[in-house]
Parts: C-alpha cells; sequence; structure tokens
C-alpha cells in the first residue's frame, strides 16, 4: 500500500526534510521529493539527497550476524560481543576496550553507545569519526563560549551583508544551503561572499572574492583582521566590556603573529589588495556570518583557527543577531546529535564535562552508573595506535568505515590485524573495515531507522523508516541494548523503542540544570515527556527548547546576542591564536602539499552513494588534481597517471591538470577504498597529526611527492557481472545502469585474464594495436573491453547506455566496436546528475541555440534546474564554447 513518510536525508548537516512516497515496501520501491514545510530545506533537495531511492535495495546489504566468518543467530551473536568484551575487561581492564562511532548514528542510538561505554564498561574510550570532522570546532566553541553552542542558523546565511566562506565547498558538500545563499545574491546582489580556500572550487562561482591563500594559514588572516578592526575602532565597545574577557592577550597575540596587511600577506601568500579589500568589507559591513568548514577544523591549528574566527565576531559583537555571528557548519547528519550526548571521548553526556567531578557525578547518579568513567578516553589517532600497541584488545566500530577515512590508515589497517577482537556493526556487508571483522553485526540503513538527527543550526528532526527490517538487520540502538542485557545490565537498557531513549536524553539535558542557577547550554527537557504518538509527529525543532513538557515547545533560533555564555562569569573568552601551520611542510623528498577533500555526488567511501548509477557519472575515477607549472616541471601530462607517495603510503591516481589548485599542492578526494579501486585509496598517505587541543587530526595537509607512472597496458572493460579487480595494478569499478564498468592498466596485457565467454566479436586495430571486443549471449549485450597500450579514448556514456538496448542489428553490433557514438549522438559525461544530462548535449545545445546563461540550458534540457550544484560548471561550459567558437 503506497504511503509517504516525512522523514530526514541520510547525508550532509543540512538535514534536508525529505517526502518520500513509498509505493512498495518490499521491493523496495520509494520516490524521494524535498520536503516545502522543512525549514532547512524548504523543498530543496541536492543530486545526493534525489537519489537515495536509488540506494536503498537489498544489494550488497549485510543481512546476517556473523561471528569468526561463520552466519549465526542473533543470541550467539550478542553473546559472543558481549563475553569477549566481558573478558577483556576481567583480564585487562575497562580502558582495554574501546568503542569507535559515527556522526551517521541517530541521536538515540549514539546516547546507548555513550551510556554503556562511560556508565556501565566504566571507560571513556569512545569517540568517533566527529574527532576527524568537528573536534576544532567543539574545542573552540568550548574555549570561546564555555559550550559548544553554536550561536546562529541558517537564515543568517540569506541575511548578512557579507558571508565569508572559510574552508568550505558549500557548493559540493553543503548544496541547498548553497542554493539558499545563490538565491539570497540573487536578490540582493549588493550582498558580498568571499570564498577562502587554497583551491579555486565551484564554491567561487558566486564569490566576490576569493583568496586563494597558503595552506594553513587562516589563523594569521583572521589574527590580521582583529588587528585591523580594533585599529580602526570597528568594536562593539559595551559587547566586549559587558560580556568578553581577555581581548587584550588575543591582541598581543595577534600583533605578535600578524601585525601588518604586509606580514598577513606574506604569510598568506596573497597579494595586499585582497587581503584590503576583505578586512575593508568585514569591517564596514556590520551584518556579516562567517560559516566554515574542514579547511578549518582538519588542521593542526584546527581549533587556533576556530578561535581567530569567533575573536573577530565577539569584538564587533556580530554573533548571534540575524545575518551576524559565527557559523559552523557541520558534517554529518547528526555530527551535532553525537556532541549533544557525549559521543566523543573528551565529553560526557548531555554537553556535561570531565572536568568538572559534580559533571560526572551527575551523570553517574542520572544512569545509576555502575561504573562511570572518570577521565577523558583515547581520540581517534590515539585509539588506533593503542589498538596497534595491544592496549586495546576489543575494538566495536559503528556506522563508519576507518580504514578508508582514517589517517595514516594503513596503521590502522594494522592495528586491526593485531586486534584481539574486531566487531563491525554496518548495513553493508563489503567494506575495507568489515573485511577485518572477527564479529559482523547487520544494523538497520537510514530507510529502515526511527529516531531523530540535529543539523547545524540546532535543528532537532525526525527521521523514520521508511521499510521494515531487512534480514536480520536491527538498529544499532536495539544491538548496543541487547549486548548491555547480556552483560547484565538489562534494567538500565530496557528499551522497547527509540522514543524511551530519547526522551531519557531530554531528560538528562535538563537534569539539575534549573533556570535559576542555569549553568548547561544543551537543554531539551521540555521534550522528555513525549508520548509515542508525540513523538511521531515532532516538528522539527532548535534546541534549547523552552516550554513545559510539551513537543508544541517552541526551539531557539539564535543565542548570545545579549551575552549569557556558559562560562562561571558568563562571559565569552577572546582566545589568543598562534599559527603552527609550519609543523607539516613541504621539504626536499616530500616537496608537494596534498590537500584532500570531496567531491559532488558521492558521500565519503562509497559504501551507499556508489549504488547509485547516476551519481557515479559524474566524476568517476580517483584523480589527483596538479597546477600546470608542477606538473610541466615533473613531466606529467594531465589524464595521465601517477604514483603519489608520503611518509605514510602512497597511491596511483589519473592527473587532472588544473589552475584552480594553488602551486605547490595537490587535491585527491577522500572517496575511493579498497574495495572499489586497487591503487586510489588515499587515506593511507594522510599524515596523523593532530590539532594539540582538539585531538582533530590534519587530513588537509600531508607534505607528498608525484612521480609519473606509465602503464603498458591499459583497459575498459564494460560488463553485467561484477570483477574482483586483485590481477590488475590499477582499477577502478563504476556502477553503470545495468552492470559495471572497471577502468584498468597494468604493465602487461591482462585480456585474456578477464571473463570473456559468449559470442564474441573482436576487431584488432594492426596500427596501434588497440583492440575492441565485443561480447553477446544469444541477443544480449554481455560485455564490451576496449584495450590499448595509452589511455583508452572512447565514448564511455554511450557504450554504458547500450546496456539498457534490448534488440541488436548486425550493423549496430559493429557500431559498438568502434567505440564511440555515431557521428551527432551521445551525451557525454555526466554534468547534471539530477537528470543525468552530459556534457556534449549541453554544448551542442549552447552552440545551436546560441545560449549565454545557465538558466538558458536549465529551460532546453532542465539541466541544473533540481539541485543547481553543477550551475557553475555549466557556466564553464558556455564560456568554453564560445571561445572555441570565437
Ligand atoms: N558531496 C558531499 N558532501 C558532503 C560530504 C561528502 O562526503 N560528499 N561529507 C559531509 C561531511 S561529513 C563534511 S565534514 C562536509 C565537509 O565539507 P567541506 O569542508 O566543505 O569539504 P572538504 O572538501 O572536505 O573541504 C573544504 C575545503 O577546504 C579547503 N582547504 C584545505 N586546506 C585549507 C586551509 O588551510 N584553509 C582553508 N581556508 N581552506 C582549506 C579545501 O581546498 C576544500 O575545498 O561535507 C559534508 N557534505
Ligand atoms: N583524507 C581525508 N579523510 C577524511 C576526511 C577528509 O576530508 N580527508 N574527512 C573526515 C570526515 S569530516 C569524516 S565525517 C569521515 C567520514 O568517514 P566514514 O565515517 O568512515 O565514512 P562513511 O562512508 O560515511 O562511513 C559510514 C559507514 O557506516 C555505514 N552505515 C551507514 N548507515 C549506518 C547505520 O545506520 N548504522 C551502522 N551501523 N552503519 C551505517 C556505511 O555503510 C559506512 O560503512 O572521514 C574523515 N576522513
Ligand atoms: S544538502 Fe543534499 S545531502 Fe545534504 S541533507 Fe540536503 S539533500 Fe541531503
Ligand atoms: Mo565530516
Amino acid at each position: 500500500m503506497a504511503k509517504t513518510v516525512h522523514t530526514t536525508c541520510a547525508y550532509c548537516g543540512v538535514g534536508c526534510g525529505i517526502k518520500a512516497e513509498v509505493s512498495d515496501q518490499t521491493l523496495h520501491l520509494v520516490n524521494i521529493q524535498g520536503n516545502e514545510d522543512h525549514p532547512a530545506n524548504f523543498g530543496r533537495l541536492c543530486s545526493k539527497g534525489s537519489a537515495l531511492g536509488e540506494t536503498v535495495s537489498l544489494e550488497n546489504r549485510l543481512l546476517t550476524p556473523e561471528v569468526d566468518g561463520e552466519v549465526v543467530h542473533w543470541d550467539r551473536a550478542l553473546e559472543s560481543v558481549a563475553s569477549r568484551l566481558r573478558d577483556t575487561v576481567a583480564q585487562y581492564g575497562p580502558d582495554a576496550v574501546a568503542l569507535y562511532g559515527s556522526g551517521q548514528l541517530m541521536t538515540e542510538d549514539y546516547y546507548v553507545a555513550n551510556k554503556l561505554m562511560k556508565g556501565f564498561i566504566g571507560s571513556a574510550n569512545i569517540d568517533t569519526n566527529s574527532r576527524l570532522c568537528m573536534a576544532s570546532t567543539v574545542a573552540g566553541h568550548k574555549r570561546a563560549f564555555g559550550s559548544d553552542t553554536l550561536p546562529n542558523c541558517y537564515e543568517d546565511l540569506e541575511q548578512c551583508d557579507l558571508l565569508v566562506l572559510v574552508g568550505s565547498n558549500t557548493a559540493w558538500c553543503h548544496p541547498v544551503l548553497f542554493q539558499r545563499i545563490r538565491a539570497a545574491k540573487q536578490q540582493r546582489p549588493e550582498m558580498k561572499v568571499v570564498v577562502i580556500d587554497p583551491r579555486k572550487t565551484d564554491t567561487c562561482d558566486i564569490a566576490d572574492l576569493h583568496l586563494p591563500l597558503r595552506p594553513g594559514t587562516d589563523v594569521a588572516l583572521f589574527a590580521g583582521l582583529l588587528m585591523h578592526l580594533s585599529e580602526r575602532g570597528v568594536v562593539d565597545g559595551h559587547y566586549v566590556e559587558q560580556h568578553t574577557t581577555g581581548l587584550q592577550g588575543a591582541l598581543k597575540a595577534a600583533e605578535e603573529s600578524a601585525g601588518s596587511i604586509q606580514k598577513v600577506a606574506e604569510i598568506c601568500d596573497l597579494d595586499c589588495q585582497s587581503v584590503e579589500a576583505f578586512y575593508r568589507w568585514f569591517a564596514s559591513l556590520d551584518k556579516t556570518v562567517t560559516a566554515w568548514s574542514q579547511g578549518v577544523n582538519q588542521s593542526v591549528a584546527g581549533t587556533d583557527k576556530v578561535n581567530a574566527i569567533i575573536n573577530c565576531h565577539l569584538l564587533t559583537g556580530r554573533i548571534g543577531k540575524p545575518g551576524s555571528g559565527p557559523l559552523s557548519l557541520t558534517g554529518q547528519p547528526n555530527a551535532m546529535g553525537g556532541r549533544e550526548v557525549g559521543g566523543l571521548a573528551s565529553q560526557l553526556a548531555a554537553h556535561m564535562d570531565f572536568s568538572d567531578p559534580a559533571d560526572i557525578d551527575r551523570v553517574r547518579r542520572f544512569w545509576q552508573a555502575p561504573a562511570m568513567a572518570d577521565k577523558p578516553g583515547k581520540t581517534a589517532v590515539d585509539m588506533f595506535q593503542a589498538v596497534e600497541k595491544g592496549k586495546i584488545k576489543f575494538i566495536w566500530i559503528m556506522g563508519t568505515n576507518p580504514l578508508v577515512s582514517m589517517p595514516d590508515a594503513d596503521q590502522c589497517r594494522a592495528a586491526l590485524a593485531k586486534c584481539p577482537t574486531v566487531v563491525v556493526s554496518d548495513c553493508i556487508k563489503t567494506t575495507d573495515t568489515s573485511a577485518y571483522a572477527d564479529i559482523l553485526l547487520p544494523a538497520a540503513g537510514w530507510s529502515e531507522k526511527d529516531g531523530t538527527v540535529t543539523n547545524s543550526e540546532r535543528r532537532i528532526s525526525r527521521q523514520k523508516a521508511l521499510f521494515p527490517l531487512s534480514g536480520d538487520a536491527r538498529p544499532d540502538w536495539w544491538i548496543v541494548s541487547q549486548v548491555a542485557t547480556c552483560l547484565g545490565f538489562s534494567e538500565a537498557f530496557n528499551y522497547q523503542q527509540a522514543s524511551q531513549i530519547f526522551c531519557e536524553h531530554a531528560a538528562l539535558s535538563g537534569f539539575e540544570n534549573s533556570d535559576s542557577g542555569k549553568r548547561r547550554d544543551f537543554d531539551i527537557s521540555a521534550l522528555s515527556r513525549l508520548t509515542e504518538n508525540d513523538y511521531d509527529q515532532l516538528q522539527p525543532l532548535q534546541w534549547p527548547v523552552s516550554g513545559r513538557g510539551h513537543y508544541t515547545a517552541v526551539g531557539s533560533k539564535r543565542l548570545f546576542a545579549g551575552g549569557g555564555f556558559f562560562t562561571e562569569d558568563r562571559k565569552a573568552r577572546f582566545v589568543p591564536t598562534c599559527f603552527s601551520w609550519q609543523r607539516n611542510q613541504p621539504d626536499e623528498d616530500y616537496p608537494l602539499l596534498l590537500n584532500t577533500g570531496r567531491i559532488r555526488d558521492q558521500w565519503h567511501t562509497m559504501t551507499r552513494t556508489a549504488l547509485s548509477a547516476r551519481l557515479s557519472q559524474h566524476i568517476d575515477e580517483p584523480f589527483i588534481e596538479v597546477h600546470p607549472d608542477d606538473a610541466s616541471r615533473l613531466m606529467i601530462k594531465d589524464q595521465s597517471y601517477c604514483r603519489v607517495s608520503s611518509a605514510f603510503g602512497n597511491a596511483v591516481l589519473k592527473v587532472t591538470v588544473t589552475d584552480s589548485c594553488k602551486q605547490g599542492t595537490v587535491f585527491a578526494p577522500m572517496h575511493w577504498s579498497r574495495t572499489n579501486s586497487r591503487s586510489g585509496a588515499i587515506g593511507s598517505l594522510v599524515n596523523p597529526l593532530t590539532d594539540p587541543v582538539s585531538r582533530q587530526p590534519d587530513c588537509k595537509h600531508t607534505p607528498v611527492r608525484l612521480e609519473a607512472f606509465d602503464f603498458n597496458w591499459h583497459g575498459v572493460f564494460l560488463t553485467r557481472e561484477k570483477l574482483d579487480m586483485q590481477a590488475f595494478t590499477y582499477g577502478t569499478e563504476v556502477r553503470m545502469q545495468h552492470g559495471f564498468r572497471y577502468e584498468l592498466s597494468d604493465d602487461q596485457d591482462l585480456t585474456e585474464s578477464l571473463n570473456m565467454s559468449g559470442d564474441r566479436i573482436r576487431y584488432l586495430d594492426p596500427v596501434s594495436g588497440c583492440t575492441r571486443h565485443v561480447l553477446f549471449k544469444q541477443n544480449k549485450l554481455q560485455g564490451i573491453l576496449i584495450t590499448d597500450c595509452q589511455p583508452v579514448q572512447c565514448d564511455r556514456s554511450w557504450l554504458q547506455s547500450a546496456f539498457a538496448r534490448s534488440e541488436w542489428s548486425v550493423t549496430d553490433r559493429w557500431q559498438l566496436l568502434a567505440g564511440n557514438a555515431p557521428q551527432g549522438e551521445g551525451e557525454g559525461q555526466t554534468v547534471c546528475a539530477c537528470f543525468g544530462v552530459g556534457e556534449r548535449l549541453i554544448c551542442r545545445a549552447i552552440a545551436a541555440d546560441g545560449i549565454t546563461d545557465p538558466a538558458q540550458v536549465g529551460q532546453t534540457l532542465k539541466a541544473g534546474t533540481n539541485c543547481g550544484s553543477c550551475i557553475p560548471e555549466i557556466r564553464r561550459l558556455i564560456k568554453s564554447v564560445h571561445t572555441s567558437s570565437s
């Protein structure tokens, strides 16, 4: 029976509301639309959100528990986890156990995992991938505000006169917010946007000013800004006086490191005019929002970067006001929720802290905890190092794929290989990490889970099940509670529904957190008595939530405009900052700096987005961006291959020569893994250096070396069946609608290792040595293989579309052998993932209709009219068509 479910997107921290029309529960058929009433997106979705329906099949789902490689019933699996955990604690103490979780767990999952570890096992060795993501912001917020509070909301991104985007590729990573910003700027063209990023990303499409600073030097830029504002008297004296302390110390530190515009320009490798222009706008435009993401957080100076930014907002009193404030953009759908439940090793639940013995005691009493942890536990990098050293002997990994996403991933792999017990909870069967599991636990996936998530603007939204649980899959909170029960804690973990957990979490947030002696920012106690029905009806709302005990309570858009910080004296702190970017500078052996990050249509380690053929077409292979000067010096050609090495590991990647990359730096995506590529996983190269305050690793700056890497044989293999790529030195798997495409390379001709059974037609070009094979079974196209001694040139998207065809004449079969579409046909590489519109189609329309504006492309081909993330690319195509024709 058809039904419509209001839920939240599975991916980024924008937290878009979704209307899911389920047409068939057993076949997992669902139509995904944006929810017009949701205040995060008002109906919009990006390419990834729109494609959720293509990722909910049972393909590669983990559907049964496994212990030591054997499929078992839940009883046995739970008992195995519990007994190995119990034995480890008995023999080596609670700190020999660790849990590594994820900002993609729901609040309810996260809450019980944290409760079990910190209250009942007695160790704070629970950390999460949020350590790689938000830790610097958490630490920066706490240093400045005394609490991890985000003072502003999304509307401020639209209402400001100056938007400063620091280390954020908003266009690709928070696409719906980018659309909202673009629309606001179209309405008020006087609104200024400054992008601060060493790379020229698609986010620069709306920038009035792009500052391609030297990587890692943001602290100097903002310290210089603090000086500049102070010298020019752009100071909210009343605010500083009433609500802050520490200005003099911060100014002194700023003067020492960034005393003049010239000095800033030199440190940041920028020209003085650009720095001046930025400072001038910041000084003159009162309504300023500074939004940031991983270019700030993932740095050895991450926490100082955050505080250098916040300092400027405190000085000008631009905080928590409409159109004014510092706004960190969270990455994962529930990164914020994880911070609320205390999922990090350095925190307690409900924004309480290990540094306060009263907090420890308060949480202990609330949980009636028999073994309350009383000190912080190991943070991600330290945790995996402790596993390798044998100090941690039991690790439970939940909702994250660390063998791809951790820095120095080979070290983590060695650690898991050695660890006596590795438990992995995932909804996907084969991942780089699950390959190392002793115990595999099948988790329910996004489309089967019920709970809450909190987005970047502190907005709590319900996530709801679309389908019944598949196979033996269970929600993460259920799995944790059952293990707790096996350990003898049945009373404290006797949850039947997610709503009971949510209410307990809400109650803890209000526990001894009274209005008179109020000390904690995170308070949603008004939601602690929701009935099952209230919980189901819960509308998206922002914490803190005032109002007494009912779900109609109102949330809070903004905080701190009138002070009221969560420090002892209720005042915010200016933090003296210094920049330690020198710690990972290039040297003779590793002369370039490797920057890593995201692409538009893939989510992290691709376990889910790579299930969608549509999302796999825009960028289909791991790559490395190199500046033209560096490329020519190293004699590395565009679209050739190169070996990238750091002190930690290496990879072989396809080269994209582009001046969007700053000279001396290279950029590679974080997404590919050993599961879908032979040599494209970048995590092995990334240095495990961490910020001294937040312990967040610096995934953005690793010294590396590049060398041209030639192969004698290249093959493109399109097939309906999955291929094991082990035999090839280089290989990437690309999802297509009806099977897979493999990009393969090696030193020797490996044609014969590919399965080519069927009716084969073959063509050998005697001059180039290029071969082409087309394979049919009855009248069904089974496979296509094109090989060459250089990277293969052919029309990949057209060849892929051939697999949808059912009738084949002899002439058509021969056309396939040509490897290219007939003249004037073929769409080319996908540009618009939402409507599957290719580059060549767009270029033909531009030329034919004399198009000068992306909106016209939209009218003709629909491209760019859904999520709009491809608009910057369409603009580039318009430019290139007109340049080449003039
Ligand atoms: N498509 C897509 N969207 C996503 C995700 C995804 O996997 N795919 N993941 C989500 C998650 S969890 C996160 S955390 C966010 C991340 O969102 P973003 O932080 O926007 O994404 P990144 O590509 O990691 O990095 C952002 C930029 O930081 C720049 N940068 C590097 N070093 C420096 C520096 O020293 N200073 C400055 N100012 N900039 C620097 C990089 O060049 C890069 O363009 O995205 C979320 N959204
Ligand atoms: N080099 C480099 N490395 C990085 C970054 C970078 O910029 N550069 N960014 C870092 C950042 S910001 C982040 S957030 C991390 C992300 O890195 P990861 O968290 O490792 O990436 P994901 O692919 O999102 O992993 C989520 C896993 O959980 C599974 N899963 C999905 N839903 C559920 C569920 O409901 N329950 C359970 N149990 N499992 C589920 C998925 O199948 C997948 O295996 O990567 C970090 N690593
Ligand atoms: S911006 Fe895209 S990925 Fe992020 S929540 Fe919205 S639809 Fe999902
Ligand atoms: Mo993240």
